[in-house]
């Protein structure tokens, strides 16, 4: 059965072509600096939104109404999946990214919701077998359900914590069978409300302890995956334990995790911590731990994780330049965790949505390739900071001085002479890139 009939395979067709269902910039086969543009940009559906999504809001039921949502919830679970399997084939996108609860119902007892996963897997695997599409990461979904009111990981209930503990030995289990290349911790309800009622040491120590449970007990199945950390700020809870890049970079030091994770940086939660897309992959390339992206962006009036589709492409080219200085994507990719405004109700919207997104992520490549070819930024740094390659500069980098000696340097100086920032020239430059 065909779910997005009269839709054909998108091509490429370049930037000239009328055609809305049409590539215009990303062109897979095209090779940048070396590497194919689909082995750079290694684009990634997220299940929850493409397939599980209505449109819902605080104020409105489904608008968002596919033809599987009137089957019953193990049949909608298996046309999903052969819906999002010719999706992603219609559109050239090789690998997804799902949680456990995305593909198959809940049920009463753990027993039972475990059954209906691996059932929904072997379907998974069948047609990954025959389409040769990949799991980029597997996750599981410790928010949703009542039970997790408290957080899962760092709830106040020793037995939720066990149920949640419970849900990531599947879910990782699942990600080995399905030959995932990550596993992703995104803390779901892992915060606080008021600290009125809530023990932050212990929370904190449990959710370090969770973390390594799943990586004991990854090594003890033989999950050679890399494990992510998602950080965001806050929503659903007032603050989330896993605020931004350099938090959880922190946390991970404090607990010695930091040598087994990587981080996850999702585009809108970096905003939603007052930072751009860019700062967050930056701290995270600086300390070693770029692992992955998923791909969206907010809304600057709006104050909550919008997911929209990326469209900005400002903000895909500096996002794609940190990529490229860190050595581009080794187990991560681009996952598009976005999704369709409510009022796009249209199958057709789905596909406007991605290409939209691909789009922007394939021009962004191609600008930061020259920029980084061509080393604007890096020669300006270079020269910016090269009072630290010779003489006192050299010495405070070597720690061959202390303050003793740095201050009988200051004593000896007569002026102190600073040389422009040029940032306005430097966004001059970057326009130009862009703009060709
Ligand atoms: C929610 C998160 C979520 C994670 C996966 O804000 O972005 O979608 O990516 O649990
Ligand atoms: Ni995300
Ligand atoms: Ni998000």
């Amino acid at each position: 059965m065909e779910f997005f009939k009269g839709i054909d395979k998108i091509e490429y067709e370049g930037s000239k072509s009328k055609n809305d269902l049409s590539f215009k910039y990303y062109n897979p086969e095209e090779v940048i600096l070396g590497k194919k543009m689909k082995e750079h940009l290694k684009f990634a559906m997220s299940y929850w939104h493409t397939l599980t999504g209505g449109g819902m809001d605080p104020f409105g039921e489904q608008t968002i109404i596919r033809s599987w949502d009137t089957l019953n919830p193990m049949e909608r679970a298996k046309a999903r999946v052969k819906a999002g399997f010719e999706f992603m084939e219609k559109l050239g996108i090789e690998y997804f990214c799902f949680h456990d609860k995305d593909i198959a119902p809940e049920a009463d007892t753990l027993e039972e919701y475990f059954k209906n996963l691996d059932e929904i897997v072997d379907e998974i695997e069948k047609e990954m077998k025959r389409t040769g599409i990949k799991l980029l990461w597997g996750t599981s979904n410790m928010f949703s359900n009542r039970r997790f009111v408290h957080g899962a990981a760092t709830t106040c209930n020793a037995d939720v914590f066990a149920w949640g503990a419970a849900q990531v030995k599947k879910a990782l289990e699942i990600t080995k069978r399905l030959n995932g290349s990550g596993y992703v911790f995104w803390g779901g309800r892992e915060g606080y409300e008021t600290l009125l009622n809530t023990d932050m040491g212990l929370e904190l120590d449990n959710l370090a302890r969770m973390l390594s449970f799943a990586k004991e007990y990854a090594n003890e199945i033989g999950f050679i995956g890399q494990f992510y950390i998602e950080p965001k700020p806050k929503e659903p809870t007032k603050h989330q334990y896993d605020f931004d890049s350099g938090t959880v970079i922190g946390f991970l030091r404090k607990y010695n995790l930091d040598k087994d994770f990587k981080l996850n940086i999702e585009a809108n939660h970096a905003t939603l911590a007052g930072h751009t897309f860019q700062h967050e992959l930056r701290v995270a390339r600086i300390n070693d731990m770029l692992g992955s992206v998923d791909a969206n962006m907010g809304d600057t009036l709006l104050g909550w994780d919008t997911d929209q589709f990326p469209t900005n492409i400002y903000d895909s080219t500096l996002a794609m330049y940190e990529i490229l200085m860190d050595g581009g994507f080794k187990e991560g990719g681009l996952n598009f965790d976005s999704k369709l405004r409510r009022a796009s109700i249209d199958v057709e919207d789905m596909f406007f949505a991605y290409i939209a997104g691909m789009d922007t992520f394939a021009k962004g490549l191609k600008i930061a390739a020259k920029l980084y070819e061509d080393k604007v930024f890096e020669n300006i740094i270079k020269e910016r900071y090269s009072s630290f390659d010779t003489g006192i500069g050299k010495k405070i980098v070597n720690k061959e001085v202390g303050l003793k000696e740095l201050s009988d340097y200051a004593l000896g100086l007569k002026e102190i002479k600073n040389t422009s920032g040029n940032q306005e020239k430097l966004e001059m430059i970057l326009n130009q890139y862009i703009l060709g």
